[in-house]
């Protein structure tokens, strides 16, 4: 078999990994082509423009397009190798959508002549890569594994991504990476690509570990953010601060506990382990209940909230953050947004004051309800009966604590405690507050 030539990759999915990729290694002296079903993505990248916020991802896409090495199309091409980096959401059932790979997996199939590389970025449950395999060679007999019969080689890694968004362009380059092969050549080849831009070590092993490996870090997290915000809900029946007991036991050498919030968001941690519990529901049981948890903390917050509206004839509410976790515009799967959508749909004759610094306009889920405004957080505040703290943005840490006197605090992220007056919040950092609060 001649070597093939690893520097024409066609990226397929321009979205928060896909894009990044093909941008870095195209910075790298790699010729990428993207390829996406949106045309607006694709405009943008061929003028040298990102879709989406991302630090320093804009400078090198422009640059790599100016330099001729980053173009974007909406046709698969040929390539040497192929990246997908499409989507997998999960369908009813929580179960994995592979809707988008086995569609950007048909698209490549006609392109394939033999010698080809397809790598498959998505998080995916563990079978995925070979499931893609068994597709491609399935309609294209011509093709083999292993050389068999003569016939030319197709190769097949999985290669999970495991950047942080806020953080992608750098972690891109600095986290080691888990690389499933098919074959061992396969997974040397894919090692031989990530070489070119990352510096982290590149591990190799087969592709169904290499699948678990990211599922498994991502259900890590969120059992551990379930146990934080577990503690949160007990800590709060006893009357004490959660957020002080984590610090103080958090000082032992082995303990290292998350910090509670009012619940896990964005596209991957909230998603992912349900990937697990799909491969295996029998033994999956920690790993289900802590997305249990996690997913019933924003009912617990709300009714926290709607409790304390109830002493309000016409509350007015601040609900200050919307996005799925502090410092970034990102709004998917938001239990911030969820809650401010939810409380104004519970309480008509609530006024919600929703403050998001990383975002202009309502969103739609919030553009429908009438009692919903979007409002900067001075104004909110002083408008306000309830603070209902959701994101620990950097510009709500720096709220005067003499501006939420005589209003009602509900602190999800434990940024306002040490600031807010005892006896306005109730917070328990008052004994007297504690002690009515733990015989309830
Ligand atoms: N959260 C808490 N408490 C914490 C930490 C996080 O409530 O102590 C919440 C956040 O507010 C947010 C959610 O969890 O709603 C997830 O945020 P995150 O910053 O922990 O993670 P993501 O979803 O932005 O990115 C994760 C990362 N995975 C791990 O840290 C194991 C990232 O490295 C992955 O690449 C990414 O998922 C992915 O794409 O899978």
């Amino acid at each position: 078999m001649s070597e093939p030539d690893p520097r024409c990759v066609a990226v397929i999915g321009l979205g928060y990994i896909g894009l990044p990729t093909a941008a870095v290694l195209a910075t790298h002296g790699v010729r990428v082509v993207g390829v996406d079903v949106s045309d607006r993505h694709v405009d943008a990248v061929n003028r040298g423009h990102v879709p989406f916020v991302e630090p320093d991802l804009a400078t090198q896409v422009a640059g790599a397009v100016s330099q001729g090495l980053l173009s974007a199309q909406s046709e698969t091409p040929h390539a040497t190798t192929y990246i997908v980096a499409v989507p997998t959401p999960f369908k009813d059932g929580h179960r994995a959508d592979l809707s988008f790979i086995d569609a950007a997996t048909d698209a490549i199939i006609p392109q394939l002549r033999g010698g080809e590389l397809i790598i498959l970025e998505s998080t995916s449950p563990p079978g995925t890569t070979e499931h893609v395999a068994t597709r491609v060679l399935g309609s294209r007999p011509d093709l083999s594994l292993d050389g068999s019969g003569g016939r030319p080689v197709v190769q097949f890694a999985h290669c999970p991504e495991r950047v942080l968004p806020g953080r992608i362009m750098v972690e891109l380059i600095t986290n080691d990476r888990i690389i499933g092969g098919l074959t061992p050549d396969a997974a040397e080849r894919a090692r031989d690509l990530y070489a070119v831009f990352c510096r982290g070590e590149l591990h190799l092993t087969d592709t169904r570990t290499a699948e678990m490996a990211k599922l498994t870090e991502n259900a890590f997290r969120d059992v551990n953010i379930a146990f934080a915000n577990e503690l949160s809900v007990i800590a709060e029946r006893l009357g004490i601060d959660v957020w002080e007991l984590i610090e103080l036991a958090n000082m032992h050498p082995r303990v290292n506990i998350l910090q509670p919030g009012p619940g896990v968001g964005g596209h991957c941690i909230a998603v992912d382990p349900w990937f697990i519990v799909d491969a295996a529901p029998e033994q999956a049981n920690l790993i289900r209940t802590a997305r249990q948890v996690n997913d019933g903390k924003p009912e617990h917050v709300l009714a926290r909230a709607v409790d304390a509206a109830r002493e309000h004839e016409a509350p007015v509410i601040a609900a200050l953050g919307l996005a799925f976790k502090p410092n970034v515009d990102d709004l998917r799967e938001s239990p911030s947004l969820h809650i401010t959508a939810e409380l104004a749909r519970r309480l008509p004759e609530a006024r919600i004051m929703a403050v998001e610094p990383y975002i202009a306009t309502a969103p739609d889920v919030l553009a429908g309800l009438d009692n919903v405004e979007l409002a900067q957080t001075e104004r909110a505040i002083s408008s306000a009966d309830i603070i209902l703290l959701l994101v620990d943005h950097a510009q709500f840490k720096t709220i005067n604590t003499a501006d939420l006197a005589g209003k009602v605090v509900i602190d999800t992220r434990g940024i306002l405690r040490h600031r807010t007056p005892p006896i306005l919040g109730g917070d328990g950092a008052n004994p007297l507050d504690r002690l009515t609060r733990a015989r309830r």
